[in-house]
């Protein structure tokens, strides 16, 4: 494009070359510059392009919907420990306690009912307070069998030591039964089978006699006297219990 100051001489070119073709080409060359002669030329090519502009001054669109979940990190390195609870209840001791109340509820509950069948045992018997009682299962064996039979039970054999006392067995027995009282260790000395020395007795005319192979048991006869016997023979077995 030519700019608007060249166009007047462009017009005085082209009206001196109207007047003479020869006289013009050579005027031509003394007038007119060369560059300010030239035909327009063709468009050059496109620039360099340009440095990136400053966003513009419009309105923003509005945020589009969220992008999808991405993938789960890395798991972290673990954190620092935190600070120590409170003490917790005594969980343990309550247990056993309770299960120690309960012993003891049961305990009091076997006792109250070993009492009540005391009590029933002492009135079947006749038993008074403060006195041995003696107890018998009818049945008649030998002395060493009388004996066990005794232990067995935590008892002994019946043993009296005074007459009350063997009233009491004679009214039990109904019948001859063995007492606990031998003289086994030392022929004609009797003791109980405690091992202790007799503090009562009440031998039958001429007994104890020790009569024909032997004899180191004591029965007490219906009568309510004694008299030394076989061990091997059998009478009634009669247990005594403390008072
Ligand atoms: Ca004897
Ligand atoms: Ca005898």
């Amino acid at each position: 494009m030519l700019p608007f100051s060249s166009l007047p001489v462009l017009l005085v070119c082209v009206l001196t070359a109207a007047g003479s073709e020869a006289e013009a080409s050579v005027d031509a060359q003394k007038t007119c510059p060369a560059i300010t002669c030239a035909v327009p030329g063709r468009d050059g090519r496109d620039g360099p392009k340009g440095e990136k502009g400053e966003p513009g001054q419009g309105l923003r669109g509005l945020q589009g919907p969220p992008g999808k979940m991405g993938p789960p990190g890395h798991t972290g390195p673990a954190g620092a420990p935190g600070p120590k609870g409170s003490k917790g209840d005594r969980g343990d001791s309550s247990v056993a306690e309770t299960k120690l109340a309960n012993l003891e509820r049961e305990i009091r509950s076997l006792k109250s009912e070993l009492d009540h069948l005391k009590k029933l045992q002492s009135f079947s018997l006749g038993k008074k307070t403060g006195k041995k009682f003696y107890v018998t299962n009818g049945e008649k064996m030998p002395f060493s069998k009388v004996k066990a039979l005794c232990i067995e039970l935590q008892g002994t054999v019946a043993t009296p030591k005074n007459a009350e006392e063997n009233k009491a067995i004679q009214d039990v027995a109904k019948d001859i039964a063995f007492l606990g009282i031998t003289d086994e260790v030392t022929e004609g000395r009797f003791v109980y089978v405690t091992g202790q020395g007799l503090t009562y007795s009440n031998w039958k005319k001429n007994e104890p006699n020790d009569h024909g192979s032997g004899e180191d048991c004591v029965i007490l006869l219906q009568d309510g006297v004694w008299n030394d016997i076989s061990c091997q023979a059998s009478f009634l077995a009669v247990c005594e219990f403390p008072a």
